[in-house]
């Protein structure tokens, strides 16, 4: 087991803990453990394994933490996690994603109230059975049944990172049965959605059977939903459905456009089919007057001979994409040339140790640099947000000198001074013009007071893009996918506000956020303000989160003209807005 699954047992049993009234030092231990785990470069299981080596010797890892990593090395599990999840609720940690309620809330639902679901606690609040309880009151009440309904949207659904990587590994393993030829992602992953309600894989090549029963044989495997001739479906450990088809090489084209999705942009594709004449499965395109087959072995010649340009994953959504792939009699198709990952040439948000990141400037420099990076900004917080050590005037300042002092020494990347400036609830900005104005790379985000009504909260944007020193809005909408929802405000006059000042907006990469998002991100192109592509790193690991940035981009339908940091560094600076 890796170091980020053992800190997710022990992150989870902090948090039950804290429902439980558990001792602050206590629950400040676990997640300081934690911290640790995610963040040292070598494996717990490693350590535990080597003779004369202990755990305790890692610091912020005490006895008894020691021990609890020691049984999850073990058992896969952990005791104590397991109690009070029986003691509290079985939904006890899933009652945390539900947004007003927070540890002391739960606690205070459960000291009143069994509740074995969630579907319990959703009619306790439309039975208004929780208003009269302290601390809670009507209004909490209706935002517990609001954050309820969004969160059974979402049930089930994982973020594209975790998807992803499951993916992956699970590819590579049912690419050792012999003669498999390929193993695709298609579904919602192949499309680069935000999240995922289940991993479809197509196999291709192998026996079929033979594949099915190494698959079966995976370690992860939970339960078998179904187990056909040419389709297994399983659920993982982890909680997520995953299908495997096996498939006919011959017809691979058509599998996997078919599966690919999504099911609105097929059932369009179906119907143009059927007006010229032809009936469109998985197996393939026939002529329905003679069932003769005319295409399937690969995607592009379906839509080839349904008159079609070959249109990517990211863009099947039934939003356009038939209309702009029709290839006319003297006209080529509309479709956009998509952005693409080797497009991005630099990162403009991310935090080092100096605000709430885990490693140097150098360090993060690097790693950029050893991804193909040419140029990055730092941006630490500011001051306002004090808990992630945000940075004032001076320390800002300070920052600057060293970074032009280690540009001498970092080579073959430019390193940009920058910051993350907070939004304040006013719209002013946190920091000083003075200091702002010294920097190359501005990004103004809002975190706190974030409850402001739309209206307030459109000024508020809209007052913050006038500060000539802005030139990002980062993380625009504050959500936080499966957890928070966005802040409401006018999208529009926002974009538009930013296109007259010259600011650009941000596709934070992060898979917790992915904001703006696709839908978003196709505004931005028609109201045609800028956008840039960043990672928010908080860590080298996340410097690899810009592929989901660039996915979200695509979806969006953006060129490598319409991305900032796809320009060579100086063409970047001087496209960025400039202050003065
Ligand atoms: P998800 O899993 O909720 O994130 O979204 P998808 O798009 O991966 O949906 P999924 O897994 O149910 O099906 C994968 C693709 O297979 C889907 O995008 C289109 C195709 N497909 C599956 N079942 C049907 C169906 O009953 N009708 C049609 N038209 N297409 C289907
Ligand atoms: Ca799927
Ligand atoms: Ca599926
Ligand atoms: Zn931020």
């Amino acid at each position: 087991m890796d170091n980020h699954k053992i800190a997710q047992i022990l992150t989870e049993t902090a948090d039950l803990m804290e429902i439980d009234g558990a001792d602050g030092f206590r629950i400040r231990s676990y997640r300081n453990a934690c911290q640790a785990l995610e963040t040292m470069t070598e494996q717990a299981a490693d350590i535990a394994a080597t003779e004369g080596r202990k755990l305790i010797d890692v610091p912020s890892i005490g006895k008894s933490i020691a021990a609890h990593i020691e049984e999850i090395l073990r058992t896969g599990e952990l005791s104590v996690h397991k109690e009070l999840l029986k003691k509290l609720s079985p939904v006890a940690l899933e009652m945390l994603k539900i947004q007003g309620l927070g540890p002391k809330g739960i606690a205070t639902v459960l000291s009143h109230f069994k509740v074995p679901s969630l579907g319990e606690l959703e009619t306790l609040a439309r039975q208004g059975k929780l208003r009269d309880l302290p601390r809670m009151g009507e209004k909490l009440e209706q935002k517990i049944i609001r954050s309820l309904e969004s969160l059974q949207l979402t049930a089930g659904r994982r973020l594209i990172d975790v998807a992803d990587h499951l993916a992956v590994e699970l590819a590579d393993y049912l690419k050792q049965v012999p003669d498999v030829k390929s193993v695709t992602a298609a579904g919602s992953l192949r499309r680069g959605c935000e999240t995922v309600g289940d991993i479809d894989l197509l196999v291709s090549g192998g026996d079929a059977k033979d594949v099915a029963t190494h698959f079966l044989k995976h370690p992860q495997i939970a339960d078998v939903i179904a187990h056909g001739e040419n389709k297994v479906s399983v659920h993982l450990k982890e909680g997520i459905q995953v299908d495997v088809r096996m498939l006919e090489e011959s017809c691979h084209g058509a599998a996997l456009q078919y599966f690919t999705g999504s099911k609105l942009h097929n059932v369009a594709l179906r119907d143009r089919a059927k007006r010229m004449g032809y009936k469109l499965n998985e197996y393939g395109l026939f002529r329905i007057h003679d069932e003769q087959l005319v295409a399937a072995a690969t995607e592009e010649e379906i839509y080839s001979t349904l008159g079609l340009a070959y249109i990517e994953p990211e863009l099947r959504e039934n939003t356009g994409e038939l209309d702009a792939a029709e290839v006319a009699e003297g006209r080529p198709a509309q479709l956009p040339h998509l952005l693409r990952i080797d497009d991005m040439r630099g990162d403009l948000h991310m935090h080092s140790t100096a605000s709430d990141g885990k490693f140097s400037i150098t360090e993060m420099a690097e790693a950029a640099r050893d991804r193909g990076l040419e140029y990055v900004a730092i941006t630490d917080h500011s001051k306002s947000l004090a808990m992630a050590n945000g940075l004032n005037e001076k320390r800002l300042l300070e920052q600057i000198n060293q970074i032009r002092s280690l540009a001498k020494q970092v080579e073959g990347i430019r390193i940009l001074c920058g910051t993350e400036v907070d939004i304040l609830a006013d719209g002013s900005l946190d920091l000083e013009d003075d200091a702002l104005a010294e920097l190359d790379v501005v990004v103004g985000s809002i975190h706190s007071h974030m409850n402001q009504p739309a209206e307030q909260m459109t000024e508020r944007i809209l007052k913050a893009i006038e500060n000539p020193n802005l030139c990002i809005i980062g993380h625009p909408t504050g959500r936080l996918q499966l957890r928070r929802d966005p802040f409401p405000f006018d999208m529009e006059a926002v974009l538009k506000h930013a296109k007259r000042h010259g600011v650009a907006m941000e596709i934070n990469s992060f898979p917790d956020r992915l904001d703006l998002r696709d839908t978003h991100v196709r505004m931005c192109k028609e109201i045609g303000v800028k956008l840039v592509i960043s990672t928010d790193s908080h860590h080298t690991r996340h410097l690899g989160h810009m592929k989901y940035g660039v996915l979200t981009a695509r979806r969006g339908w953006l060129e490598k003209s319409d991305v900032l940091n796809t320009l060579p560094a100086e063409k970047f600076l001087a496209a960025l807005r400039k202050s003065g």
